[in-house]
């Protein structure tokens, strides 16, 4: 326009000044309309380029880690063959509609269905759990009209306890608080934000204990809280809530949420905790360690994948909790891992770790294992040789351990191969029973001295001796359907539908490739399909050895059936990537949390260094 002017008047030979092109333009406002609006357009679209990059309180826009909602697998060709792994991927979604449905025609809005007799279980907090539990995975199956209904169930609750009722701080939180803020990241439905900080605020006051570890219990109506009947807090509870309460600091910009969690971050950097071997229970007063047993079951499970999960989270910044997972992981392998005599499985056992020894007359102060005062350093333990379900989350756990540290050499083998190992045992648990399905805890055969079924010292010793064949405990002996040749004895006989296992199974399918783990999945959800799925849902099984036609089974269905299991199944057989592991971390829910990086900002206002 400008030039238009110019070609036609007095100036046409010079560039005018300013005052002289204002002058020009100052009686044409119609035709300053397009210009002035993409310069407009302009300073809009490269803004933030200039000022570089979105400014830091862009809390509320997070983009979207991955395209949503994807396709699910739909389509079932009438040639597929049976493995076919978008038909199984298929599968798995039909048993989760069965599920579901039947929970929502027969139990809802109660937290779970009882799977036999169609009616409800009111376990948890009444606030219909199963409905929390199952909301990402219906995202991720691409179960919108579910998902939506789901959300206006959702939208109207208040979390109010009614009078002298109290809720488990740590269910409440991997569970409720957890699907919520999953479903929030993947389909960013501001409602389950809102509710997500509503559910946060309102469960906050449990951290308000002498020493800032969560109580067992609080009552939302009067913020008064309760112990469990150990009187301590777990492990377990004193670090299952990092990811939920940082996630949702980073999404809401709340100091608070923040602060609350990482001083129970804080207590575990300060305890005078040898080599990473933190105890099971904590004085909930104190947060000091209150007894001496060292474990990865029931009681610690999920602190041990929080230490490194949040670490991924927020983009590997927060490096002294790697620290925490290095020593910890570290010392699993050294007093936890042993192998069975004669069958030679790897396995996990826990441990009461005895205080160091008293100073011996004539150690020196410069062996390793020595203190200045000549006292060993390194504990030693006494294993309990139980193996639990709960512990089969370990393999995965370690093979993420490998796939995301930058871990030397030796170490990446050691730790691959406990992976390795320990999901190999895992399943063998699974194929050695009539039904195919793994109990929920084994008593372990042991050698008649402790010490010479560590895993750790033979497997310096194979590679002392030239490294022939496969390393200890990586053997993979055949299924033993007789008792006598197990090795073990079934200590809990019941499949809780519990999904550690498969968990483990994903993870080393997508960290190694190797197809196996995917069979080996396909082989449990047959096995799930034959003896636990009933006309209404799935029934957890009673006695995984008792026939080889049809198991007794319980009238329950966990809603961490449809949160973990079902969704780690799926994710086990669809070709796409749809939770990328550099993108995503799964909490101990399995619901997937994106990984984020601190702003400035919220460095500066959760004063994070
Ligand atoms: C789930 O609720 C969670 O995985 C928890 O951390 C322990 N295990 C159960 C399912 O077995």
């Amino acid at each position: 326009m400008l030039s238009s002017l110019l070609a036609r008047n007095q100036y046409s030979s010079r560039i005018p000044s300013f005052r002289e092109a204002f002058s020009l333009l100052a009686g044409r406002p119609l035709r300053w309309v397009p210009q002035l609006l993409g310069f407009l357009v302009v300073i809009w679209y490269f803004g933030p380029i200039i000022r570089g990059g979105p400014p830091d309180d862009y809390i509320y826009e997070l983009p979207l880690p991955i395209q949503h909602p994807h396709l699910p697998p739909l389509y079932k060709p009438p040639t597929a063959s049976a493995n076919d792994w978008k038909l199984r991927s298929h599968q798995v979604r039909e048993a989760f509609v069965h599920s579901y449905k039947g929970y929502r025609d027969h139990a809802f809005p109660a937290d779970e269905l009882a799977p036999m007799s169609g009616k409800i279980h009111n376990n948890f907090n009444g606030w219909g759990v199963t409905i929390y539990d199952a909301l990402d995975t219906m995202w991720i199956m691409g179960l919108t009209e579910y998902f939506e209904e789901a959300v206006k169930v959702i939208g109207e609750a208040s979390y109010t306890t009614k009078p002298k009722q109290y809720v488990p701080f740590f269910e409440t939180i991997i569970r409720h608080l957890g699907g919520l803020l999953s479903a929030y990241a993947l389909s960013k439905d501001p409602i389950l934000l809102q509710q997500a900080d509503r559910m946060g605020e309102m469960l906050l006051p449990a951290f308000n204990s002498e020493s800032g570890l969560p109580a067992y219990a609080i009552s939302t109506r009067t913020n008064a809280t309760r112990g469990g009947w150990t009187g301590n807090t777990l492990w377990a509870e004193a670090l299952s809530n990092q990811l939920e309460y940082k996630y949702l600091a980073h999404i809401t910009g709340k100091p608070e949420y923040f602060e609350k969690a990482e001083r129970c971050m804080q207590l575990m950097y300060e305890a005078n905790v040898t080599d990473g071997i933190f105890p099971t229970q904590w004085n909930t007063k104190t947060g000091a360690p209150s007894n001496n047993k060292f474990s990865v079951g029931a009681f610690a499970d999920s602190a041990h994948e929080y230490l490194l999960k949040q670490w991924l989270m927020t983009s590997r910044s927060e490096t002294k909790i790697k620290d925490l997972y290095l020593n910890a992981s570290k010392s699993i392998i050294e007093h936890l891992l042993y192998i069975t005599p004669n069958r030679e499985m790897l396995y996990v056992t826990d441990a009461d770790m005895l205080k160091p020894s008293p100073p011996k007359p004539n150690a020196s102060p410069e062996s390793p294992k020595t203190t200045t005062q000549g006292a060993t350093s390194i504990p030693s333990s006494v294993p309990s040789g139980t193996f639990e379900h709960l512990s089969c989350f370990l393999p995965g756990l370690l093979a993420l351990g490998v796939q995301t540290l930058d871990l030397p050499e030796s170490e990446k083998e050691i730790h691959s191969w406990a992976a390795e190992g320990l999901a190999y045992s895992c399943w063998l648990t699974y194929a050695d029973m009539k039904t195919g399905l793994g109990p929920d805890v084994m008593s372990m055969k042991m050698y008649p001295k402790n010490e010479d079924g560590l895993w750790l010292p033979r497997v310096e010793k194979w590679k002392q001796q030239g490294r022939s064949g496969r390393p200890p405990g990586l053997r993979e002996p055949g299924a033993a359907s007789e008792k006598a040749g197990r090795d073990y004895t079934i200590y809990k006989r019941s499949y809780l539908l519990r999904p550690e296992a498969l968990e483990s199974f994903y993870i080393m399918w997508r960290t190694t490739g190797n197809p196996v783990w995917r069979e080996r999945g396909w082989t449990i959800f047959q096995a799930i399909e034959k003896y636990a799925k009933t006309e209404i849902g799935y029934a957890s099984i009673v006695d995984v050895d008792k026939s080889s036609t049809k198991a007794p089974v319980k009238d329950e269905m966990p809603s961490y059936f449809l949160a973990e299991t079902l969704k780690y199944l799926y994710l086990l057989f669809t070709d796409e990537e749809i939770i990328p592991l550099d993108r995503w971390v799964f909490n101990t829910e399995a619901h997937p949390i994106p990984i984020f990086e601190w702003t400035e900002t919220e460095k500066k206002l959760f004063n994070i260094s």
